[in-house]
């Protein structure tokens, strides 16, 4: 019991000197399974976020529109693979993490639950939701679980890429028609509420916060990140000369940042049990994507068993 103590004493006292935590260095378990919890959620997140996105594919207005989305959906496939390769070193099979996925036992972020109706959706989830997760994700870097630091570095590098290339499609179109403004806004409105909700719950009601950040998983709260990202978007949306659809939206003076109104956490915890409205649809895409690529995994399972026999 004592050597566990002060196992646990070390463990945190090189935590606290900002030494990175590598996967054959000893960690307490608890850290082990928030870190398989965390990374597995953002890998499954990467992934059932190429789904939205892939929507619009075949319906880019130009083909340089069609480019640049193509590669910020393969991207994010690449964010998902470097993802699930960090998971892997904390012990944890890809398998296992699929299955996770597939059998509604992992959660993905809630802001795939909702559907892509118009193509100023793109602009606002490259704004938006990239824009959110670049703030989350910043803040990942410095992570004290070193693999899962190191993938985040990359991500964030193409994740501003995703978030220039969903400003500038707005921007086009908030100088367009005003049939083009008005679809933009329409984006916006209907975006921006669940993209305050991808930072989770406030910092009260996070049963992971307090010691997410005692490990330096997490380096901010929920809440300081959602007001950082709040503050940024405040300030670009006069650019696009749009508007938040929060009529509490306003800078205070006092606090140096904005206040914004409340959200709805009833819509949220819905989304989170599966109630949201594309959910089925999503975890439905991703069951028939792991079927039907089966061949592709036993072929590739084959012809490694195969050139393992020759060497
Ligand atoms: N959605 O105690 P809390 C992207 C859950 S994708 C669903 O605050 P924690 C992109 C939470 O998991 C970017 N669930 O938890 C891709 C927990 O439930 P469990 C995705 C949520 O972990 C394609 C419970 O609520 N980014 O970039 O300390 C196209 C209590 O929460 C959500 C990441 O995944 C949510 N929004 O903090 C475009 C970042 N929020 O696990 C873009 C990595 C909370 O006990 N993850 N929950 O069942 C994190 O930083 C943290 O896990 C969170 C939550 C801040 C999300």
């Amino acid at each position: 019991m004592s050597t566990q103590v002060s196992l646990e004493e070390r463990f945190q006292a090189r935590i606290d000197a900002e030494q990175k935590i590598e996967p054959k260095d000893w960690m307490p378990e608890a850290y082990r399974k928030t870190l398989i919890r965390q990374i597995s959620q953002h890998a499954h997140s990467e992934v059932v976020g190429m789904l939205p996105e892939g929507n619009w594919i075949t319906r880019a207005p130009s083909l340089r529109r069609k480019v640049a989305l193509l590669a910020k959906i393969q991207d994010e496939a690449g964010h998902g693979l470097y993802l699930y390769s960090a998971a892997e070193t904390l012990g944890i099979s890809r398998e296992e993490l699929y299955n996770e996925l597939l059998s509604g036992k992992a959660k993905y972020s809630s802001i795939f639950n909702y559907p892509t109706l118009t193509w100023a959706d793109m602009g606002a989830v490259g704004w938006l939701v990239d824009g959110a997760a670049i703030m989350n994700q910043v803040a990942l870097c410095k992570c004290s679980y070193g693999p899962y630091a190191r993938a985040m570095v990359r991500v964030c590098k193409e994740e501003s890429f995703h978030q220039r290339q969903g400003f500038e499609l707005l921007l086009t179109l908030s100088k367009g028609t005003p049939e083009q403004r008005a679809m933009a806004q329409d984006a916006i409105n209907r975006w921006w509420w669940p993209s305050m909700m991808m930072f989770g719950p406030n910092d009260s009601d996070s049963p992971h916060s307090a010691q997410s950040m005692r490990w330096k998983i997490k380096r901010y709260s929920n809440d300081t990140l959602r007001q950082k990202f709040v503050d940024m978007i405040a300030e670009q949306i006069k650019v696009l000369n749009m508007t938040l659809p929060d009529p509490d939206l306003r800078w205070n003076e006092e606090r140096g940042h904005y206040d914004f109104g409340a959200i709805d956490w009833t819509e949220f915890n819905e989304v989170l049990k599966g109630n949201g409205p594309c959910n089925r649809e999503r975890l439905a895409a991703r069951r028939k994507a792991w079927e039907e690529g089966a061949w592709v995994r036993e072929a590739a399972m084959a012809h490694a068993a195969k050139r393992q026999q020759s060497v």
